[in-house]
């Protein structure tokens, strides 16, 4: 068979492999196979501290008192020492046997008679053979050689396309290869066929998922059958990680699995060569008699045994179990009277022992001598070599003591007495044990036994490094008709009952390592193996033992958390005598500057703040006095608060600073500084009783804003007004006016431009006669323009605007137009007026409704007929009607008047001849007749005449006002016609006479007009 295991150093352990452990500690704790009854000792008055047999038997304990409301009020632990519980202290220590061969069985098997009940059954004989072999012989299984050609193969699961785990072996290299994901489980290759080993067979009985290897292996099945990392039905997922894989010739047993699974076989002492059958691969792991099967409780019947009942090692002899027997050789009546002698080595450390037991199984010896080596005291820690120590007698037992010169039960006069007890006379002839117990009162009363604690001498006769029986004689063998295979010894078990010497400091002892180690109380405040000095803080008193009334922990020095150690000294202990009062304590090399018993002062040089916490690492600091401030330049200060000496003008902690109002400090000032030198209108004001105070190093003092100097006497540029309370005010120079943004700091005047254009502190305004100050203007402000004529007399323009200040009627920014509804200034100007512009002067009968005049000829709008300037007068052809209130249009008349048009004001037209008059020129004036308006023409008494070859007509006529005045129509009139080339052709007499428009005095000679 071949086995392939993995194993996981990391993995937890499954929970169905069991490791052995203590009884006590198991929840499943079975029937014990024996206990061993001690007897009841006086270690401790309120309770026999071996009836608990897991509890803690030393007397420290916490209680709970519960309150009415059933919530905890209170914990108190009680106030004695504290001590490891008893233990076999001799349970699978080394065992020896002298002479050495003492041991049945040894080298070859051999037989002797099982013990006898009566004594008839001493002269007979019930053959039993002792032989020194496991009942199922095996060895430990040795790792297969991987590389041989036989056992190479391939494993391989993937899952999802991903590969989960594989094996590869070849002469060159083994690979296992696994996804971190997957978890893995101990697999099983079993020859050609693999299995993977999980929690036992599947449920019909078969191994798990058996494959033959007779190619690539991977899933086979859909349902997914070779579980990795799972048991069969699921549960008890692997977490770990594959570390190492191994090939075992067989099946592990669960102790083997947890060996190469943790790499630490558990240990086992029953003859552990012994492995557990296949089918039962489990050691029992509380009775390693038996082995079980894998898959089933602790608790099943189904268990097989694991000894050889026919074998009786030396090692039964303190395994732990009633049930093992040591067998002696078969011993000739001589061998029997020099005895054997069995010692047990307690092997790492020296232990306080209070019984030893031993469990005989067949017939008693007569005599029994136990001794003890024990460790010098002088360095516990050492170690326990004890083979220079001499044996020292403990305990003569005896038939008969005279044996041993010694007197039966012979008083013990002092603590660390010994004497011989007397063994009885008529015992029975199997079993039996004897007991050897320091600490009782029966047979003999041992002085001290019931105050051990206070009993030095008693508390050394416990101690035991390494304990050692001789048996001699037999009872009921003398006889020389007993069979001789009758004459061996059998012990059952050697039970040596004691405890860790831990000084009342320690409950619970580590006996698994060499030397042991006492778990020493926190609160005892001790250290060392057996707890025997108290820690480097906590000497304040004398190391002391607890028992069984105080602890008598270790009492803390009061170092402040600057000391690592301290030291007990008698001297400083004003109560050398008592543990809970005074204290003797003086720290060691205090660190952190500090000094003193209890590190409470500071080394000269340095300080401690006032009310500072004295355990603060820092809590002495430097003074690092500044010298340059302190008298004579000395270093030293208080060393409370730490402050330094310092000059008169010096303050601060370290004299590095100048009193408020000086600066400048120097080491070579008598007075430190010097005192700061501040303008009174430029500094910030001190408060209230303040001095002006300065910078301490460069005596600046503080300004108000924009104040600058060291005293604060002076503007910064820019600025003016030192006594302004908010400071120096800025100069605010206008940048168009000015040549700069500074200003004079007294008055705060800025510089103007040159050319005397620009004026005002802040050149921010134009002089007299100047305007506009704009920054193209590269004298300022540009000079006024005005029109003298349209200007006020005297009046300048404004110095923003440029307007000049204007004649009433005048409009413009420089005055030279007339304002709306004025006119004509220039013809006043030509007159010589000196009024620029006067309003306008419109008719208003003859001026369109709300128009104004022309502004620069003052000629209104007239309407269609009026005419004029003013529009007062009416148009050609127009005149004024007599109520001036229209115009009319002229009707002179188309014949008398020689023009269409006629005077405007009173409507005269032009006549056409002085003879006509009349407004309309069509009647004749006095005295002169014949026009007759009516026809446009004269009445004439016509005559034809001839004057020369042109017709000339002669008319006749009366002005119808020379009718009217009684005039004579007589009057003869005469025209003479003279036809005008152009009428030659149809000269007609009516035309002719439209040019022939006079009248005629009477009398005078007729008028010829030639036309
Ligand atoms: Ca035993």
């Amino acid at each position: 068979m071949t086995v392939i295991t993995y194993s996981s150093a990391a993995g937890r352990l499954p929970k169905e492999i069991q490791v052995l452990e203590h009884p006590c500690d198991s929840g499943n704790v079975p029937v014990p196979l024996f206990e061993i009854v001690e007897p009841r000792t006086m270690l401790d008055p309120t309770e026999n501290p071996t009836r608990e047999p897991c509890g803690v038997k030393g007397q420290r304990r916490i209680e709970q008192e519960r309150g009415a409301k059933g919530g905890i009020v209170k914990r108190r632990r009680q106030t004695w020492g504290s001590f490891p519980r008893m233990e076999n202290i001799a349970a699978f220590k080394p065992v020896s046997t002298s002479p050495a061969r003492s041991t049945c069985g040894v080298p070859e098997r051999s037989s002797y008679c099982q013990s006898p009940s009566s004594q008839s059954e001493l002269m007979t004989c019930y053959q039993a053979f002792c032989v020194q072999e496991c009942p199922y012989r095996s060895s430990t299984p040795p790792y297969a050689p991987l590389l041989l050609p036989a056992h190479r193969m391939l494993l391989e699961k993937s899952a999802e396309e991903r590969l989960l785990f594989s094996v590869t072996v070849s002469e060159q290299a083994v690979t296992l290869r696994y996804g971190q994901s997957s978890s893995q489980t101990p697999l099983t290759v079993h020859d050609r066929r693999v299995s993977l080993f999980l929690d036992g067979l599947e449920e019909d009985g078969t191994p798990f998922d058996t494959q033959p290897l007779t190619a690539r292996l991977s899933d086979i099945n859909e349902d997914d059958a070779m579980w990795v990392g799972l048991s069969s039905n699921g549960s008890n997922q692997f977490i770990g990680w594959m570390q190492d894989f191994r090939f075992y010739p067989a099946t592990l047993t669960n102790r083997e699995i947890v060996e190469v699974y943790s790499g630490v076989l558990p240990e086992l002492h029953a003859q552990s060569e012994c492995r557990c059958p296949p089918s039962h691969p489990r050691v029992h792991p509380l009775v390693e008699r038996y082995c079980i099967p894998s898959g089933v409780e602790d608790t099943t019947n189904d268990r097989v045994l694991r000894l050889n009942l026919n074998a009786h090692p030396l090692s039964y002899i303190n395994d732990q179990d009633l049930g093992t027997t040591w067998l002696s050789k078969i011993m000739t009546t001589q061998e029997l009277d020099e005895g054997v002698t069995i010692t047990v080595d307690l092997a790492n450390g020296q232990y306080q022992v209070f019984y030893v037991i031993v469990q005989f199984g067949g017939l008693l010896p007569e005599s029994v001598r136990i001794q003890r080596r024990k460790l010098h005291l002088t360095e516990p820690d050492s170690g326990t070599t004890t083979e220079q120590q001499p044996w020292l007698d403990w305990q003569y037992m005896a038939r008969n003591c005279s044996v041993f010169d010694m007197q039966n039960n012979g008083p013990l006069l002092r603590p660390d007495s010994v004497n011989c007890l007397q063994l009885p006379s008529d015992v029975s002839y199997s079993g039996g044990n004897i007991t050897f117990s320091l600490l009782t009162p029966e047979p003999n009363l041992r002085p001290g036994y019931n105050d051990f604690y206070n009993n030095p001498a008693l508390q050394k006769m416990v101690h035991a490094t390494q304990v050692r029986i001789h048996l001699s004689g037999q009872y009921h063998t003398r006889a020389a008709e007993v069979n001789q295979r009758h004459r061996y010894y059998t012990i059952n078990e050697v039970i040596i009952s004691g405890r860790c010497e831990c000084h009342g400091h320690a409950d619970h002892c580590d006996t698994s390592v060499t030397p042991y180690r006492c778990l020493c109380l926190p609160e005892s405040h001790t250290e060392g193996n057996n707890c025997q000095r108290c820690a480097p803080l906590y000497n304040d008193k004398p190391f002391r033992s607890g028992d069984q009334l105080q602890p008598m922990n270790c009492r803390s020095c009061q170092c402040h958390g600057h000391a690592l150690s301290c030291h007990y000294d008698v001297g400083a202990d004003d109560q050398p005598d008592e543990h809970y009062r005074g204290g003797g304590g003086v720290c060691d090399n205090c660190m952190h500057n500090t000094t003193g018993r209890n590190c409470e002062l500071c080394m000269s040089g340095f300080f401690r703040l006032e009310d500072s916490d004295p355990t603060l690492l820092d809590v002495c600091q430097p003074c690092n006095c500044h010298t340059a401030g302190t008298i004579n330049g000395s270093m030293t200060c208080a060393q409370a608060g730490g402050q330094c000496q310092c000059k008169f003008a010096v303050t601060g902690r370290r004299c590095a600073d100048c009193s408020p109002g000086w600066y400048g400090l120097k080491a070579s000032n008598p007075n430190g500084c010097f005192q700061c030198n501040c303008s009174d209108i430029g500094i910030v004001s001190p408060s209230a009783g303040g001095v002006p105070s300065c910078n301490q190093d460069t005596g600046q003092c503080r300004c108000k804003p924009h104040v600058t100097g060291l005293s604060c006497d002076r503007c910064e540029f820019g600025y003016w007004n030192l006594s302004h309370p908010d400071g120096c005010i800025s100069c605010d120079c206008d940048p168009l006016g000015s040549l700069s943004p500074f200003c004079e700091p007294e008055g705060g005047q800025c510089e103007c431009k040159p050319g005397e254009h620009v004026e005002g502190r802040l050149c921010d305004s134009c002089r007299h006669g100047y305007h506009t100050l704009e920054q193209r203007n590269s004298l300022g402000c540009l000079p006024c323009a005005c029109d003298i004529h349209g200007t006020v007399p005297g009046g300048v323009c404004d110095m923003w605007t440029g307007q000049c200040p204007c004649r009433e009627g005048v409009h413009g920014a420089q005055c030279t137009n007339c304002a709306h509804n004025y006119y004509n200034r220039s013809l006043h100007l030509q007159q010589g007026s000196s009024h620029g512009c006067v309003p306008c002067v419109c008719d208003p009968r003859g001026t369109v409704t709300g128009s104004v005049c022309d502004s620069t000829t003052g000629q209104c709008v007239c309407v269609s007929t009026r005419y004029g300037q003013d529009c007062s007068g009416c148009r050609p052809g127009f005149y004024l009607s007599p109520d001036h209130s229209m115009c009319a249009e002229c009707d002179c008349h188309p014949m008398g008047a020689s023009q269409r048009g006629c005077e405007s004001q009173t409507g005269q037209c032009v006549c056409a001849h002085p003879s006509v008059g009349g407004r309309r020129c069509d009647e004749c004036r006095e005295m002169f007749f014949g026009f007759n308006p009516g026809l446009g023409r004269f009445v004439l008494s016509s005559t034809e005449s001839s004057v020369g070859a042109e017709p000339v007509i002669h008319y006749t006529g009366l002005s119808t006002e020379a009718v009217a005045s009684g005039l004579k129509p007589f009057t003869q009139y005469t025209a003479v016609l003279q036809p005008l080339p152009h009428h030659k052709t149809n000269p007609h007499p009516e035309s002719l006479l439209q040019d022939l428009i006079h009248c005629t005095l009477p009398g005078s000679p007729p008028v010829s007009q030639t036309v």
